[in-house]
């Protein structure tokens, strides 16, 4: 449904679509604005009002954290109470879980890592937290489960090998899909890449190395564990953010995402989706949308520590509009028929000439006959290309 009726009456917003999984972590709710230099600036939300509130505006699903939700040494009977309070949000309000994680990073025993620190009781204890969580998440109905491992890394290479650091973290990934393959829980798995923050350097930084640490688990493990890529944490590294969720989606890996908004050389920013660069979140939402994604779309961010309690609600709202919106323009821009002759013009769905190897196929494109000259003076409009699709995400245009 295009952004500007044929009418010409006033633009409206794009509308909600079935299918849709739209999600927020809890923790960026009922964040308060704390910060490395500064207190916090709002009064704590509760993860019911939270619940209520997403709902409210259109979402389907939350995530959380274990410590979200409970204090790190609970018991099963405190953990229990918690849980019958959120499934009972749930059935109130429609709100789904999308997915649950644990906390192994803000405790001090977590301070040198947690599957991958040096202190066998230290694994062994977030591995019992991990569980505990599961079983939680299972509860609820969480579709995925979440291993961001945010202190699994290191300052000084000499204190730990990294050879040793990925093999307990892959023993830990594997032991815990394993218990939850035996307890019959349906949810999938995803590894969450991030370059660094808050180690100097964090393992596994990008969706190519989960992908990679992936393909070295048991085939049977390796099924049910994914990548959830977070568009900061690629930013933070530097790379492409289309090119980094391209390639998990490619390999059949992409089973959730974090969306949200970071500049590049700069701390952590966790900005909301579509306020730093349009045209990256635009064609990041192309990518996702014209290869028929339809896993959950969860945002991870935070809103500016200038905001109060009210504002949190225009920051939610901001983070679906934006996907919404960019949906639509991406779906303008299939439908314009400037971008398709351009497509068209460059080749950009050419059916392969080579076959399926075989010795004769392999003698056939030998044989054939290029004229890498002639090959190499085919025009390439991109400037051409590149503007109308600016066009289109600026909303004008120009004869
Ligand atoms: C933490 C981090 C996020 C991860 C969360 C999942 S933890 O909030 O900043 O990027 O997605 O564990
Ligand atoms: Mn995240």
């Amino acid at each position: 449904m295009p952004i500007e009726p044929p009418d010409g009456k006033e633009p409206t917003m794009p509308a909600s679509e079935e299918n849709e999984k739209f999600a927020f972590g809890l923790w960026c709710l009922m964040n308060r604005g704390g910060d490395p230099f500064g207190e916090p600036v709002r009064e704590a939300m509760s993860q019911v009002a939270a619940m209520e509130g997403l709902a409210r505006r259109g979402y389907w699903g939350y995530e959380f954290h274990d410590n979200d939700l409970w204090p790190i040494n609970a018991g099963p009977r405190e953990i229990g109470k918690v849980v019958a309070t959120l499934a009972k949000a749930m059935d109130r309000t429609g709100l789904r879980c999308a997915s649950g994680t644990t906390n192994l990073f803000t405790h001090p025993v977590f301070k040198d890592g947690a599957f991958t620190s040096h202190d066998p009781k230290v694994r062994a204890l977030a591995i019992a937290k991990a569980m505990r969580t599961i079983d939680a998440a299972a509860e609820l109905g969480a579709e995925n489960f979440i291993f961001w491992g945010g202190r699994e890394g290191a300052e000084v290479d000499i204190a730990k090998s990294p050879v040793d650091g990925i093999r307990r973290y892959r023993d830990a990934i594997c032991f815990l899909v394993q218990y939850i393959l035996d307890n019959k829980y349906s949810m999938t798995v995803t590894v969450e890449p991030k370059p660094n923050e808050p180690r100097g350097d964090i393992y596994l930084p990008t969706v190519g190395s989960v992908l990679a640490f992936i393909a070295t688990m048991p085939a049977k493990i390796g099924r049910r564990v994914g990548v959830n890529p977070e568009f900061a944490h690629v930013k933070m590294a530097g790379l492409n953010v289309v090119h980094e969720y391209g390639q998990a989606l490619e390999a059949g890996k992409l089973f959730e995402l974090h969306l949200n908004g970071q500049n590049p050389l700069r701390y952590d920013q966790d900005l909301s989706f579509g306020s730093d660069n349009p045209k990256e979140g635009l064609l990041l939402v192309h990518m996702l949308e014209s290869n028929g994604f339809d896993g959950i779309i969860a945002f991870d961010a935070h809103p500016y520590r200038v905001e109060d309690n009210d504002g949190v609600w225009d920051f939610v709202e901001r983070n679906i509009r934006n996907y919404r919106l960019f949906r639509d323009k991406a779906r303008q821009i299939d439908a314009d028929p400037r971008i398709a002759e351009l497509l068209d013009q460059i080749g950009a769905a050419s059916p392969s000439l080579v076959g399926r190897y075989s010795a004769a196929e392999a003698a056939r494109i030998k044989a054939m006959k290029f004229d890498p000259d002639a090959l190499a003076t085919r025009r390439l409009p991109y400037e051409r290309l590149d503007q109308v699709l600016t066009e289109i995400l600026l909303g004008v245009n120009f004869k």
